[in-house]
């Protein structure tokens, strides 16, 4: 790029040409006041505040938007230059409130701090005032349009940043303002997604947090990572009087900048909920009553001890969690092994992306996102099959949205029309359960018109022909027949995807939850290799892991099979090392995956079980059968921040800290380890998991003295070799990505760089659609799909933010206008879902989003527990239940709705 040469302030400097005037005097630290710009937005020189005098130009120019040229000469700081921007903010402060005092923005407003500085001190105009409405029609933000002072952030970043163009300009003149469509409440347009990323953006209080008003300036701010899905935002958790106020953005955030979402900005208020576990409990007599942390500890040590003297090791088994720390998860998975003596050790992958896990490994040797969220944007061809980012990413939703202003191209594969399967370019609405076909045929349309890579193939992989076998009878007709996809869509998306120089795919749990999971995922990384996309740049295989920490509890060895790092624990060297560091006798045995730890326990084998963060009851699939796994064990410990289905089973419970109230790292689906900080004190008598874990184990007498989360990082670290690089030191503020192999490593952004796979040679696997295991039929006429809506979580921890609840208090049933018609529903009735295994009610919501005869819900609501009907039948090779797919009948609710 060409570098040009100006004067500013009498300090000669060389920038990039086109290097807003602005711009080049921040780099040599002249700061030149603004309201309307902020870096991450298109410059629009609209608030006039930047003014500057360029010499040989007449007049002032806006600062922001005028680019330095060779040779100008710029001054920003003379006495007509201070007078203009005087004037402008004179002019604002005429018809803006004057109640600063009462104001949610006093002592945090740009406008009083600029007013402050330019030394205006009483108001020369004598402006009329704007008479606007408040609209606070929503749970979380106050819009006061009589605030505005018309700079347009946050109609700049609606549309670039969060890319929803729900704010926009409405009158003219004195009457101008800022507001959804039709100047409709917020409430009321379906575009705003209630991320707050605008009210990051307001310099003033027209747009503020509701929660937050009132209550005063944070004592301080703590910058951490989220708690709710993979993406892995950071933000600043306010603190005031030791308690969370709210959130606020960080620009310092690698992944996502000033943007958030929904839960991330309003949602942490579950933190305080009135509901939360604060002091150990065990049962007496069937009631549980209060006890001290020894009383506890000491019972289960006991307890735990007895069952192990009595069956042996294997009759104990651990949940861990996707929603704790790392530190947490590799205590958990040494305590199990080193402590206990067995590998009966998983977590809820075991339900989400095991499948992942297993598939890319048997493809590429490496089981996780190849590429980064930062390159999103930049993407030019998007392939998103089987994920709703929109609702359960949404950072990376909004930086696909990013893509497509950019002019990519997006390619969606989905039942539902998602919301970006409306924005899309090719959307496939294939019947749930049909993936496989539909890109075996995507794969036969390539070979065929020779769209594919054969030098990456011939250089990179093996078995290709075995695949080019199978792939050959997925005729364009054959797989419309399976999927339902018009062959004109599939030809289209199979072009989009393989002539473009880079595409990336995308996916989510449309393809892990399947009968058929690993061979899902296997099927896209054949895909991904046979056009020579992967390796590089914006292409890629990318699963969007769902928790916070799931990338981090699989790679901490909270799975049956491996230690840290996805080391075996059947390999003899991998074994010795491991009862070297550890000085401990283990087992070499793989241990239980989730599913069968409850058909052991049905089958009298598993006795007692320590299940930390997770409530299989609600979340596993047929729930029935796994209320059943857990009535059959001697002891359960449950270690929670609420009271879940599976607690009330519990012998104790243990109070745990929330990720508000300790130190650690979570790893996002990007591979990336960010620090988790502690902002306030544990709740109550609560305490950080890997405490409890280790005052466990020390009364278990096995001798743990970690002090600091960083301690276990450490000895992780030591152990593991993938991530021998990371200390907290390092990751302290961008985080790092893995692997990290040495303590120089600065981290990897991409996998499998020029083709060079983890395990050498990429593999071709050869694989043909599987139909799933409960497909509708006459008695149970209806397809029934489970998954996420945006302003929930899974099943505990949203429910407890007040703020979210009040939003979306209740299940919605999604069924096609021509099956209600038919059964005589209505918008907003109730209805019955009945599968083979049980039943449950939910209000229905009649929208043409789904295919006729299909039935689409979350898991959301305890109230509504979808897993009661879910089916039982998992992944042949992860057990990852088939979330997905099952048969139902639905009738409307005649009588009493129970
Ligand atoms: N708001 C919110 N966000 C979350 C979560 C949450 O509970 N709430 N949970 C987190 C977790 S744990 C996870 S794992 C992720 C999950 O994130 P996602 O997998 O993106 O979420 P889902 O809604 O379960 O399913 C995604 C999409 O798969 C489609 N689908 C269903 N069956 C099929 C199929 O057979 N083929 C194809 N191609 N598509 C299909 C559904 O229509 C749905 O739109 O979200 C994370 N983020
Ligand atoms: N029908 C249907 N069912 C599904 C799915 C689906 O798509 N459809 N998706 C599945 C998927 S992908 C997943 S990941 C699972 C999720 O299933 P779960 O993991 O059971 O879901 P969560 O509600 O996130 O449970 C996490 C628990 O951790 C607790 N918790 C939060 N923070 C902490 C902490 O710091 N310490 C401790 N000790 N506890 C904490 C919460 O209170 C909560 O009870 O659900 C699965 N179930
Ligand atoms: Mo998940």
């Amino acid at each position: 790029m060409e570098k040009v040469n100006s004067i500013i302030d009498n300090l000669p400097m060389q920038t990039y040409k086109g290097t807003s005037v602005l711009d080049a005097a921040r780099s040599v630290g002249i700061n030149i006041p603004t309201l309307c710009h902020l870096a991450d937005l298109t410059p629009e020189g609209s608030c006039r505040v930047c003014v500057v005098e360029v010499e040989g130009v007449r007049g002032l120019v806006t600062a922001c938007t005028y680019p330095v040229s060779e040779g100008m000469i710029v001054h920003t700081n003379s006495a007509a230059i201070r007078e203009a921007r005087k004037s402008v903010v004179e002019l604002m402060l005429a018809n803006h409130p004057q109640e600063c005092l009462s104001c949610q923005r006093n002592l945090d407003c740009e406008l009083q701090a600029l007013a402050s500085t330019l030394g205006v001190r009483e108001i020369k105009y004598g402006g009329e005032r704007r008479q606007f409405a408040i609209d606070d029609s929503n749970p979380f933000i106050i819009r006061d349009n009589n605030k505005c002072i018309l700079c347009g952030r946050c109609v700049r970043v609606c549309k670039e940043v969060q890319c929803c163009n729900t704010l926009d300009w409405t009158e003219r003149g004195f009457n101008t303002k800022v507001t959804p469509a039709f100047d409709e409440d917020m409430v009321n347009t379906s575009s705003c997604v209630f991320c707050g990323t605008c009210v990051s953006a307001c310099p003033v209080g027209a747009l503020t947090e509701k929660a937050m008003n009132g209550v005063g300036r944070p004592d301080k701010k703590v910058k951490t990572t989220c708690p709710f899905c993979g993406a892995g935002c950071n933000y600043d958790l306010n603190v005031k009087d030791g308690k969370l106020i709210g959130v606020t953005s960080n620009l310092t955030s690698v992944v996502n900048g000033r943007l958030t979402c929904v839960k991330g900005r309003f949602g942490t208020d579950y933190v305080h909920s009135p509901e939360r576990l604060t002091t150990p409990l065990i049962k007496k007599n069937g009631e549980f009553v209060e006890a001290s942390w020894d009383e506890a500890l000491d019972l289960i040590s006991t307890r735990f001890t007895e069952i192990k003297n009595k069956y042996g090791s294997d009759a104990l088994a651990a949940v861990s969690s996707a929603r704790c720390v790392n530190e947490e998860n590799y205590i958990m998975q040494k305590f199990m092994r080193a402590v206990i003596g067995t590998n009966n050790v998983d977590h809820c992958a075991r339900i989400c992306h095991a499948p992942t896990v297993a598939g890319l490994a048997a493809s590429f040797g490496s089981g996780a996102m190849t590429n980064s969220i930062n390159e999103i944007s930049q993407c030019k061809v998007i392939f998103l099959i089987g994920g709703n980012p929109t609702e359960a990413h949404p950072a990376i939703g909004a930086k696909m949205r990013q893509a497509l202003r950019n002019g990519a191209k997006l390619i969606v594969a989905d039942p539902r029309r998602i919301e970006l399967a409306a924005k899309s370019h090719v959307w496939m609405q294939l019947t749930p359960g049909t993936d496989i076909a539909l890109i075996n045929g995507m794969m036969r349309i390539i070979l065929k018109n020779g769209w594919h890579d054969q030098e990456f193939i011939n250089q990179n992989t093996t078995d290709f022909a075995k695949m080019a076998e199978v792939v050959e009878k997925y005729t364009p007709e054959y797989v419309e027949e399976i999927t339902g996809v018009p062959k004109h869509l599939l030809f289209e998306a199979s072009k989009m995807y393989a002539t473009s120089e880079r595409a990336a795919i995308f996916y989510t749990l449309g393809i892990t939850e399947h009968i058929c999971g690993t061979d899902n995922v296997m099927s896209l990384a054949n895909l991904a290799m046979l056009t020579g996309n992967v390796g590089k740049l914006y292409s890629g295989v990318n699963p969007m892991r769902g928790q916070n920490n799931v990338q981090g509890s699989c790679d901490m060895g909270a799975l049956p099979n491996v230690y840290s790092g996805y080391q075996k624990v059947n390999d003899p060297q991998i074994h010795a090392k491991f009862e070297k560091a550890w000085g401990a006798k283990l087992s070499d045995k793989i241990g239980y995956m989730l599913p069968d730890m409850i058909d052991a326990s049905i089958a009298g084998k598993l006795k007692a079980m320590y299940v930390m963060g997770e409530d299989p009851i609600r979340s596993d699939g047929d729930a029935h059968h796994v209320r059943k796994g857990f009535e059959h064990l001697e002891f359960l410990v449950v270690q929670n921040i609420f009271m879940t289905e599976t607690g009330k089973l519990a012998d104790v419970i243990l109070p745990a800290a929330s990720f508000a109230e300790k130190d650690g790292t979570f790893t996002n689906c990007e591979r990336r380890v960010q620090r988790v900080r502690q902002a306030i004190d544990p709740i109550g008598n609560s305490r950080p998991d890997w405490q409890i874990i280790r005052d466990l184990s020390n009364k278990m007498g096995y001798q743990m003295s970690y002090n600091d989360p960083s301690e276990i990082m450490d000895e992780m670290a030591s152990l593991s070799p993938m991530f021998a690089g990371l200390s907290f030191k390092r990751i302290d503020k961008n985080g790092l990505q893995w692997p990290v192999p040495d303590k120089e490593h600065p981290g990897t952004q991409y996998l499998h760089v020029d083709g060079k796979f983890t395990c050498g040679l990429g593999v071709f696997k050869a694989i043909e659609h599987q139909p799933p295991a409960e497909l509708p039929d006459a008695e149970y006429p209806f397809l029934l799909t489970t998954g996420r809506i945006l302003y929930h979580y899974c099943i505990t921890t949203a429910g407890y933010s007040k703020q979210l609840t009040d939003y979306r208090p209740e299940e919605r049933a999604m069924i096609h206008p021509d099956d209600a018609k038919r059964l005589n529903i209505v918008n907003q009735d109730f209805i019955t879902v009945t599968s083979r295994r049980g039943a449950v009610q939910a209000k229905a919501w009649v929208t043409d989003d789904v295919l006729p005869g299909g039935i689409w819900m979350s898991f959301h609501y305890p109230e509504c527990p979808t897993n009661e009907i879910t089916s039982g039948c998992g992944d042949k090779v992860t057990k990852t239940y088939e979330y997905k797919v099952c048969a139902v009948k639905v009738a409307k609710v005649t009588g009493e709705y129970f």
